[in-house]
């Protein structure tokens, strides 16, 4: 069937998210002492294409849980401009994601960081045999998450969770970590409950631009949700922060936009108001949240390590576009599963 590993991969998610905190809190005493030992001045979390935007994630993430500065930056900038990256004399935590574990910018960028001695490289990847995995002064392993694939789905989200887990354990909550065993149970319904939504929404020619809107916490998800939509269907799909989405995107909307909305409950009236404002404007809407709204979660999770709930059916209406263009999902335009310069 067209798109047999991709659907494979994204309907198997919340299982494997559990095997990922599983290793995690196996691992829990290390992680934290190696986290806390370095006295960090900041953190750098990096990776390429989806799991740059991984790095986004996780860099907001680990701020606000850790309080330790904390940013995103593509692999390849922290390999050939690492002044605009780290600072000398400066104890820099390098995180470095990658689902093949072989990308080359994200193993000259480890490579480079080792050697100027800045700080500690610690890695999070999939494939126990490839160079990242063995590079790092801690190397996490998420073997479950393997795909078949190119686009990555399952491995995002199980690496975002891990990464969650990491700062979680790093700031010693473990009220948080038992919270985000519940996340499979919520996951497995939101598929179960959610799953035939995706292709009712891409029914008929009449989307031709998708609008990805998340912040705080969510940008990062917002932006790789997009990257899902472009890689897999080949659609015109942008990324914002909600309330950038006003000052000049929303000039794009039309009755053949879909807004995407990643809504938080923290700024849950601001975020609304934006697509309200955009539904009036005659862009149709899909809102993911907690509860009112067309996706709803209902996990009773703490709002700050419940975001990997956002993926799974975001990246269906992705797969589904792609099959309603009689595309594959599992073989996007122009890409392979790695970029090796
Ligand atoms: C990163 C990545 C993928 C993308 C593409 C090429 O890979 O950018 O996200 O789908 O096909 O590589 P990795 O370093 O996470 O394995």
């Amino acid at each position: 069937m067209t798109g047999e590993y991709t659907r494979t991969e994204i309907l198997s998610q919340p299982e494997v998210w559990a095997a990922a905190l599983r290793h995690i809190q196996q691992q829990a005493s290390t992680v934290r002492a190696f986290c806390q030992e370095g006295q960090y001045d900041s953190i750098v979390f990096t990776g390429c294409g989806s799991t740059y935007y991984l790095a986004i994630a996780a860099a907001a993430m680990a701020q606000q849980l850790v309080r330790i500065p904390a940013r995103g930056v593509p692999a390849s900038e922290v390999w050939l401009y690492p002044d605009s990256v780290y600072l000398p004399g400066r104890r820099t935590l390098l995180v470095a994601i990658s689902r093949s574990g072989e990308t080359t910018e994200t193993l000259r960028a480890g490579e480079s960081f080792v050697a100027q001695a800045q700080g500690d490289f610690l890695t999070l990847s999939c494939y126990p045999e490839k160079a990242l995995a063995h590079m790092g002064a801690l190397n996490l392993l998420f073997p479950e998450a393997q795909e078949e694939s190119i686009a990555q789905t399952r491995a995002f989200s199980t690496l975002y969770l891990a990464a969650v887990a990491l700062a979680v354990v790093w700031a010693g909550r473990e009220d948080l970590l038992a919270q985000m065993e519940k996340l499979t149970g919520v996951g497995r319904r939101l598929l179960d409950t959610y799953g035939d939504l995706p292709a009712q929404l891409v029914q008929g020619d009449s989307i031709d631009r998708f609008y990805f809107l998340g912040s705080g916490l969510r940008y990062g998800l917002a932006c790789e949700l997009s990257l899902k939509m472009k890689e897999m269907s080949l659609s015109h799909s942008e990324p914002f922060h909600f309330m950038e989405f006003r000052h000049g995107p929303m000039s794009m909307v039309t009755p053949s936009t879909l807004l995407i909305g990643l809504r938080s409950d923290l700024n849950r009236t601001q975020e609304q108001k934006v697509l309200d404002e955009m539904a009036q404007r005659g862009a149709r809407l899909l809102v993911l949240a907690e509860s009112d709204a067309g996706v709803e979660f209902h996990s009773g999770v703490d709002e700050t390590v419940r975001n990997v709930l956002y993926l799974p059916i975001g990246q269906l209406v992705a797969f589904e576009r792609s099959l309603h263009k009689s595309l594959d999902p599992d073989r996007p335009h122009n890409l392979d599963a790695v970029v090796r310069l």
